[in-house]
């Protein structure tokens, strides 16, 4: 980006409590970049556990505040979640707004869901965050469940239809196969080879947001592949309700592709896969038959 860069200048913060995990604050980074924020820094801070009133010892808290003023920072970002209290404390010390996972999340979401399905889930989801969305604070309690009643109709009626679709396909003896992974994984670009989908590929996360279904003739065989919105760690409980729909997808399947990019370090490899399995146990998908595809073999060393 140019030095007339208009975006948002973030900071991006993260306590860490186990050394040994993955570094967490590149993927936050990307999800940062991919919401339309410039990350400015990034400061991590090891702890046994969160300091009550801060999250953060109230020392990094305050030296956070330094950097927030010197680097002329728009707005924090936390890669943990905070209650709120620490997050009201924290606003009053920093004077920025904080946005946490969550929010980031749902912020790429809501920019870049294409059909009325996405758009009714993200919507729900910021609705339902449990003390309420920043993005949707100017609704009244009431208005909010009113709007929660109204979507959850609409949402209602989509999956009809879809459920209706898909049963017609299974029943034109099509076997279903979905391409599953983390984001960015390559599932996409997979799903445009073996059918001529021309699917949106990116090396950005979250490219894709809704499902493509395409038939696909193997040898003889009838298949429907359907190319699926990826996994991401820790994937707050709310969004992946909001996406069960389109999972459904996956667990109708009868096998699941599970891309695994191999260049990824062994540390992310294992991260990544947990992540995998823990949603699609989650989804109820733990016992399709599922075969791990190693994908962009051609960039491992
Ligand atoms: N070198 C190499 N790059 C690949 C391969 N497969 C995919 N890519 C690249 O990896 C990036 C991600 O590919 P996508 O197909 O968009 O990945 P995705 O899993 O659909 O990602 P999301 O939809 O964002 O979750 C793109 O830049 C692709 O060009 C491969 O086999 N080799
Ligand atoms: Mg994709």
């Amino acid at each position: 980006m140019s030095s007339k860069d208009t975006r948002k200048r973030a900071l991006l913060v993260e306590v860490v409590f186990d050394r040994q995990e993955g570094d967490h604050l590149s993927e936050l980074s990307e999800l940062a970049f991919v919401a339309g924020y410039n990350v400015v820094d990034r400061i991590i801070q090891n702890l046994d556990r969160p300091n009550p009133d801060y999250y953060f010892g109230k020392g990094k808290a305050k030296l956070i505040k330094g950097r927030v003023k010197e680097l002329d920072i728009d707005l924090v970002i936390s890669g943990n979640k905070l209650d709120s209290i620490q997050e009201s404390n924290l606003v009053k010390m920093w004077h920025v707004p904080i946005v946490d996972r969550f929010e980031l999340i749902l912020e790429i979401f809501i920019n870049r869901a294409g059909t009325q399905e996405a758009i009714t889930q993200i919507r729900l989801a910021a609705l339902r965050k449990e003390g309420g969305s920043r993005l949707e604070a100017h609704r009244s309690k009431r208005a909010r469940s009113l709007l929660i009643q109204k979507l959850e109709k609409k949402l209602e009626i989509i999956k009809k239809t879809k459920d209706l679709r898909r049963k017609r396909r299974v029943q034109s003896g099509f076997d279903l196969v979905a391409i599953a992974g983390y984001t960015n994984a390559g599932k996409s670009t997979l799903m445009n080879g073996f059918t001529e989908a021309d699917v949106e590929v990116s090396g950005r996360m979250f490219t894709t947001l809704d499902t493509t279904t395409r038939s696909f003739d193997a040898d003889g065989r009838k298949i429907l592949v359907t190319d699926t919105v990826g996994f991401i760690s820790r994937l707050p409980h709310i969004l992946m309700d909001a996406f069960y729909a389109t999972l459904k997808e996956v667990t109708e399947a009868d096998l699941i592709l599970l891309l695994i990019d191999a260049n990824d370090s062994v540390d992310n490899i294992k991260r990544k896969v947990l992540a995998s399995i823990n949603t699609l146990t989650a989804i109820k998908a733990e016992n399709i038959p599922l075969i791990p595809v190693i994908n962009k073999i051609d960039l491992a060393q």
